[in-house]
């Protein structure tokens, strides 16, 4: 018992010390909140945070849930299908190209990724189907809200790189950042802005094309 007194406060003082938290917000080119924006983190001390148990993009009323998903390089991910219609996931992306048969329910097997960047993936059948699957080594990610943040706990003292990116963005490659924080930084808060971000890809109008004639899409 008293050896635990003595313990605890230890370990409080030392958590007090390093574990920041980091909320980053992004923005466009008129400095308006940008949501779906992948954030990721970097530094060397840094533990990589646990893999969530799965990792999943859904098809609901004809699209993908979510929007953008970021994963770590090696995972893999399913492509449970929520509809009653049909989907075959594709993507021509040179990090990684695959495609599904034609499926319902959980027939589709899932995708490994083993190659870091961004996968955009579509539906072979519905145009208007866009998502993306961004794949990491970074140890810290996330996906900006509704309110353009993404927030990060547990950070240790370090130099640390933030690097954030958004899918639809018109300029190629990421915005990063330096940032340091110290042994008594407790809230931390930075902004990148992205510059310019296209349309929406889900809104474009779209042709109802023969399926048939699209069965295979490598074959354009
Ligand atoms: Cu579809």
């Amino acid at each position: 018992m008293q050896s635990r007194l003595l313990i605890i406060p230890g370990l409080l003082v030392s958590t007090m010390l390093h574990a920041a938290e980091l909320t980053v917000m992004t923005t466009d080119q008129q400095g308006a909140p940008l949501s779906q924006a992948v954030v990721t983190l970097n530094n060397p001390a840094l533990a990589a945070q646990p893999r969530s148990g799965k990792a999943e993009v859904d098809q609901v009323n004809t699209q993908f849930v979510p929007h953008v998903l970021v994963v770590p390089v090696d995972s893999s991910v399913s492509f449970p299908n929520s509809d009653n219609t049909r989907h075959q996931v594709y993507s021509f992306s040179a990090v990684k190209r695959f495609s599904t048969n034609l499926f319902s329910g959980r027939e589709a097997e899932p995708v490994q990724f083993p190659q870091p960047g961004l996968v955009p993936i579509g539906c072979n059948i519905h145009d208007r189907m866009h998502a993306y699957i961004y794949v990491t080594n970074a140890p810290r990610y996330a996906v900006t809200d509704e309110q353009g943040v993404a927030r990060f706990s547990d950070l240790p003292a370090g130099d640390y790189r933030v690097e954030a990116l958004h899918p639809w963005q018109l300029e190629e490659g990421s915005t990063q950042h330096s940032l340091v924080i110290t042994a008594t930084d407790a809230d931390m808060q930075t902004n990148l802005s992205l510059g310019r971000i296209g349309p929406d890809p889900r809104a474009a109008r779209t042709q109802k094309l023969n399926p048939l004639i699209r069965s295979n899409p490598f074959a354009r």
